[in-house]
């Protein structure tokens, strides 16, 4: 087989691409070793920049999202006995919107499957060779036992943080900082109404809280536990308790439904640099995680992939190689900026770990710096930024 781009992924980043390519004229294939099934029923991000909307918008698949997602102009940042709202739009003129990452995968696939785009589902022994030749090939074993190769000018590693693309670039030339954070997040879908009308963010001495939604009919829900715990130690009884104990506010409750769905989910930051390697560019997961206490992970994405998409578009329009050679320093500029929001974030709402002598000094700046953020405009509109994704335009 031979296309332009070879993509390795069928997750926001690897669709959202192939979609871009489309628009442009320039062809794809997409090889994805989990079913589509699995893809589909996959539960992760909620929260989309308005620049991210943007890039879904133009790009003919924000249809839905404009008519089923919620815009959201404010957040409740909490600690005990205290909740207050830091209003985006006032603080910098812009809103976020939550509609599930779920929910953008189903639109990206109905649409890239009604324009005929070839998806290679299910498929085993992903590897990508020759990516620092002119000749680069991605090789897979198709769902019936088949052994294929795709010959591409370029190659794009959209396969997440456990894929092959990363790995293919040698250790030598690429270089790693990373984080891992001795919490971990234990997240519900349930079917009860939210009961609230933005997301709320709590620290509390049991530990981080947050309540966000996906609709009316349906609350997503996070708590802090141990980065070892087993999610068979959490009864819903215990979750239940534990978000009402840490959510508590005089005059307001939490209604508990049935839940649909219940993990948890370690935290880093991780950034592997450069996201170039001869002919292969990483986007998305495949190349940074950032814990998901700011809401970042699937907007990088699609800042990526906007990125590049718009770089090889550029490549075959005019042959200029321009966008193309600063795709990875560009992009990890906003890299950085959502993995330093991130790490904030989390470091302000989450409690140390309980051997951590510092524990009581600690949890005093995190009130502080809680007080301060929602007291002092400056800051306020620092964190209004850096959530609805304005620091830095979008490419
Ligand atoms: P994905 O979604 O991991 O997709 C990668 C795809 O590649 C496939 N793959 C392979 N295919 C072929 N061959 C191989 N060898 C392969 N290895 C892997 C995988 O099966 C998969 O289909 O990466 P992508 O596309 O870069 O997208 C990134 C986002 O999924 C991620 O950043 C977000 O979900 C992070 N995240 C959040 N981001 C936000 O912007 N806002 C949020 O509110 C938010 N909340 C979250 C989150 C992530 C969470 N979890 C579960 C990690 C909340 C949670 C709990
Ligand atoms: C979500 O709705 O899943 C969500 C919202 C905000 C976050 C992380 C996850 O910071």
């Amino acid at each position: 087989m031979r296309t332009q781009v070879a993509i390795v992924g069928a997750g926001p980043s690897g669709l959202l691409l192939s979609q871009i390519l489309a628009k442009h004229g320039v062809e794809s294939v997409i090889v994805e070793n989990r079913s589509q099934d699995y893809v589909l029923a996959r539960i992760r991000a909620g929260v989309i920049e308005h620049g991210a909307v943007d890039v879904l918008t133009d790009y003919g698949v924000g249809e839905r999202l404009h008519r089923e997602g919620m815009r959201h102009d404010g957040v409740y940042l909490q600690w005990p006995g205290e909740r207050r709202r830091i209003d985006f739009v006032e603080s910098c003129g812009h809103s976020v919107w939550v509609y599930g990452q779920t929910e953008i995968t189903k639109d990206l696939i109905a649409t890239r499957e009604a324009d005929g785009q070839q998806i290679f589902w299910s498929v085993s022994d992903t590897a990508i060779v020759g990516a620092d030749t002119d000749s680069p090939r991605v090789t897979f074993v198709d769902a019936d036992g088949n052994a294929q190769s795709i010959e591409a000018d370029y190659v794009a590693g959209c396969d997440g943080f456990h894929g092959v693309s990363r790995p293919t670039i040698p250790e030598s030339v690429r270089s790693v900082r990373e984080r891992i954070y001795p919490y971990a997040w234990l997240g519900i879908l349930a079917e009860v109404a939210p009961s609230t009308d933005e997301l709320i963010y709590a620290l509390h001495p049991d530990g981080f809280a947050m309540h966000s939604m996906r609709s009316e009919s349906v609350s997503r829900l996070y708590l802090q536990v141990e980065p070892d715990d087993d999610i068979a130690n959490w009864s819903d009884d215990r979750i239940w308790d534990g978000l009402s104990t840490r959510m508590a506010l005089d005059g307001w409750s939490l209604q508990s439904g049935p839940t649909l769905e219940k993990s948890i989910t370690p935290m880093r930051s991780f950034v592997s640099a450069p996201l170039r390697w001869g002919r292969l560019f990483l986007a998305g997961d495949a190349s940074h995680i950032v814990p998901p206490t700011g809401a970042k992970g699937l907007n990088l994405a699609i800042a990526d992939v906007k990125r590049l998409g718009s770089a090889l578009a550029a490549k075959y329009a005019d042959g200029s190689d321009e966008l193309l050679d600063r795709y990875s320093d560009d992009a990890l500029e906003r890299v950085w900026q959502s993995t330093h929001f991130s790490w904030w974030m989390t470091s302000m709402l989450h409690m140390p770990p309980p051997a951590d002598p510092d524990r009581d000094f600690l949890l005093q700046m995190q009130l502080t710096q809680l007080k301060h953020v929602t007291t002092s405009k400056a800051a306020a509109t620092m964190l209004a930024e850096n959530y609805t994704g304005s620091v830095l335009p979008y490419p």
